[in-house]
């Protein structure tokens, strides 16, 4: 599972400094037309969020917005959601703001991308190999490649922006080596992908995770931002944002007197249960009735409900079930391309939506391979 980052820190930007500045925001995983729990009200505070981004910037007078992927939830965003980024990239232009950006695994289409859809009304910059610059700085993007190894591009000093994970922040998973991304060449990583926020330092080259602008899943319990840098300087600034509000009720506590302790009213409200003494039921119930906007009870009762069902797994409190059907699988002797598949259907952060196409991703890739050998 995911590493706490034992480096992660927030810098100020030095004001007195500010004669060459070239000051930019940047934001990732803004998730445009995430319906969370079904809600038209959550669909509306992801996009609330895009635009008290956009505002910021505005307020800071950056140079430009560079974002790192994910911008929409769906590779097939709603007419609301097109809406919705349209009048923040319109924003944007009448303010004269860049909008740079990349693709992230969520929005990804095959072929024409959003974002070129975008760039083709002059309203974005869709980042790729050759430099987009602002002053002399040359900005470099990559969009999602996938969940395989992934090489960055070699580069002469200026800023790189991509939608991958760090093996850093998840050692098992993350499929860009942090080595390579410190040896491409770049001074500055912008990244998209990870939800929480990390800036870092390592050999003179930044890098950053500004997060995600909304709580996309329940266990993103940090504070929500974007990211002010200066990509002169190297300096950067995190930006709180003001978003929904969730209440967590810990395993430790009784789940009722907890709920009542705590202001509901329009929170998201999440219930981590750990005795048989209540129901998830009576949980939901009493939450909404003190004016929850949504409950989540995450059962932590699971291995008896796993036993109940007559899975034949032994399982025992500390397991970890993914770990579990690693070894389950190694005795198995399936071949390099079968657990890579295996890999893409447990692996969280894609979304069930996104699995039919990673898969025939990584099938094409081996077909491919194949070609290349025959020929
Ligand atoms: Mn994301």
């Amino acid at each position: 599972m995911r590493q706490p980052l034992a480096v992660a820190c927030s810098l100020p930007l030095d004001y007195n400094l500010a004669g060459n500045m070239v000051k930019v925001l940047h934001t990732a995983d803004t998730h445009i037309g995430a319906r969370q729990y079904g809600l038209a009200e959550r669909r509306a505070d992801f996009s609330k969020a895009l635009f008290q981004v956009i505002e910021l910037a505005i307020a800071e007078e950056a140079r430009a917005v560079i974002h790192s992927g994910d911008l929409f939830d769906s590779r097939n965003p709603t007419t609301e959601d097109l809406r919705d980024a349209l009048e923040a990239l319109l924003r944007l232009r009448d303010e004269g703001i860049l909008f740079l950006a990349v693709v992230g695994n969520h929005e990804q289409k095959r072929g024409v991308q959003w974002l070129d859809l975008f760039a083709s009304l002059g309203l974005a910059v869709h980042l790729g190999g050759e430099p987009t610059y602002i002053d002399n700085i040359p900005i470099y993007g990559l969009d999602y490649t996938g969940r395989r190894e992934v090489e960055p591009p070699q580069l002469q000093g200026g800023v790189l922006v991509a939608h991958q994970m760090l093996d850093r922040i998840d050692p098992v998973r993350g499929e860009l080596k942090l080595d390579n991304l410190l040896r491409c060449g770049a001074e500055i990583a912008l990244l998209g992908d990870y939800h929480e926020h990390r800036s870092w330092w390592e050999n003179d080259v930044l890098v950053t995770y500004p997060g995600s602008t909304e709580r996309w899943r329940v266990s993103e319990r940090g504070r929500r931002g974007c990211n002010i840098v200066d990509l002169a300087s190297k300096k950067i600034e995190q930006r709180e944002l003001v978003t929904r509000r969730f209440v967590y009720i810990e395993e430790d506590e009784h789940p009722l007197k907890g709920l009542e302790a705590r202001d509901l009213e329009g929170a998201i409200v999440c219930v981590y249960l750990s005795s048989d003494e209540h129901t998830p039921r009576q949980v939901e119930e009493q939450a909404v009735g003190l004016g929850a906007l949504a409950v989540q009870v995450l059962d932590r009762r699971a291995t008896s409900a796993l036993e109940a069902e007559g899975i034949e797994v032994e399982l025992w409190v500390d397991t970890d079930l993914d770990e579990f059907l690693s070894r389950e699988l190694a005795q198995l002797q399936l071949t390099p391309l079968a657990l890579e598949i295996d890999a893409i259907i447990r692996d969280e952060r894609i979304p069930d939506s996104n699995v039919d196409s990673e898969v025939t991703k990584a099938l094409e890739g081996k077909v491919q391979e194949g070609c290349r050998k025959k020929s």
